[in-house]
């Protein structure tokens, strides 16, 4: 048990605004599970707080990656809009991360597939 102590003894004194400061996501443009008859533009992603941008990824259910251009802002916001390339009809999966106020890195993934209308 005292092993744990020095880490016991680190989170309380963490501050308690750090533990409040993760950020949630509030929606995303795209549903969990969506089948789209159109390839999505874009995908935006809005957080309860400011975050920064850490990285997306965009792959098929298969595991092929596809390339993403996505300039981030500079500064913290709350709306991340990635372009999203054409994409054929297909099942994919995109994933993010971003790092709240406190610095915690936040992930997250919506998988969709694009149907022949
Ligand atoms: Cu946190």
């Amino acid at each position: 048990m005292w092993r744990h102590a020095p880490l016991v003894l680190a989170l309380l004194a963490a501050p308690i605004s750090a533990a409040l400061a993760h950020t949630m996501v509030q929606s995303v443009s795209i549903a969990e599970g969506a089948r789209l008859q159109a390839p999505p533009e874009q995908l935006t992603i809005r957080f309860e707080h400011a975050a920064r941008f850490g990285s997306v990824r965009l792959e098929t259910a298969a595991g092929e990656r596809i390339p993403v251009t996505y300039t981030p802002p500079n500064e913290a916001t709350t709306i991340f809009t990635i372009p999203l390339p054409t994409l054929a009809p297909d099942r994919y999966r995109v994933t993010w991360r971003v790092i709240a106020e406190d610095g915690h890195v936040m992930t997250g993934a919506v998988s969709f597939a694009i149907v022949r209308g």
